[in-house]
């Protein structure tokens, strides 16, 4: 697919090289339950409009479908994904200081591309549930602000944070199994990337030798 033109405006602020910080020093915990919680650590990553750019120019932007009442639909967003030892700089590295920190070996990136406010991802909790008792699923936000919502699976109050570009935000614990998470449609909004980690199995992480 081609590159999409956009309305997105680098800021000075977010323009330096894309770095995670190493010591998730503004990082904040919030339980959801006994067994589920949320990390928000607000701009994580410096120089995030530089990554924004790279990737809505660069990344292979696909437009999946998926059936809907028996019709083939367009989903809300572009999609790609990478294994981790296939992905560009500076995603590996952001993968390393991750699974150096969650004690997990993040081994896949997706990525989603919200167009405008119009783009979403719809209630849901990912698909690794299915293999792992506790997937860790961390997040990375790039570009226009949006809001990040989390209900319980069997109903109930839900939460919601606003994720700005730079800021990480990961779920774990029982938070695919016991919890759904959307990205809603916004009336107003520019574009968004998220930069999605995941792993594929619980074994404790161990560092490559330097
Ligand atoms: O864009 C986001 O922050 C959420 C992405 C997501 O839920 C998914 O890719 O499954």
């Amino acid at each position: 697919m081609s590159t999409v033109s956009l309305p997105f405006q680098p800021s000075l602020f977010g323009s330096g090289d894309p770095l995670g910080d190493p010591s998730f020093s503004t990082l904040r915990r919030f339980w959801l339950d006994t067994e589920s919680w949320v990390d928000l650590a607000p701009d994580w990553l410096s120089g995030p409009d530089t990554l924004f750019t790279q990737l809505a120019e660069s990344a292979p932007w696909q437009q999946r479908e998926r059936t809907m009442y028996d019709q083939r639909v367009a989903e809300p967003r572009l999609t790609c994904g990478w294994a981790v030892s296939d992905a560009p700089p500076p995603l590996d590295d952001l993968a390393d200081l991750l699974s150096e920190r969650y004690q997990v070996h993040f081994d896949s990136i997706g990525l989603n591309y919200y167009r405008h406010g119009r783009d979403s991802v719809a209630w849901h909790g990912d698909r690794v549930r299915f293999v792992l008792q506790r997937p860790q699923v961390a997040i990375v936000s790039l570009g226009t602000p949006r809001r990040f919502g989390l209900r319980p699976r069997g109903g109930g109050t839900g939460q919601w944070f606003t994720v700005e570009g730079g800021d990480l935000l990961v779920m774990g614990g029982r938070c695919q199994h016991d919890w759904e998470h959307t990205v809603p449609k916004t009336t107003r909004g520019g574009p968004r990337i998220s930069v999605t980690y995941r792993h594929t199995s619980e074994e404790p992480f161990t560092a490559p030798p330097r």
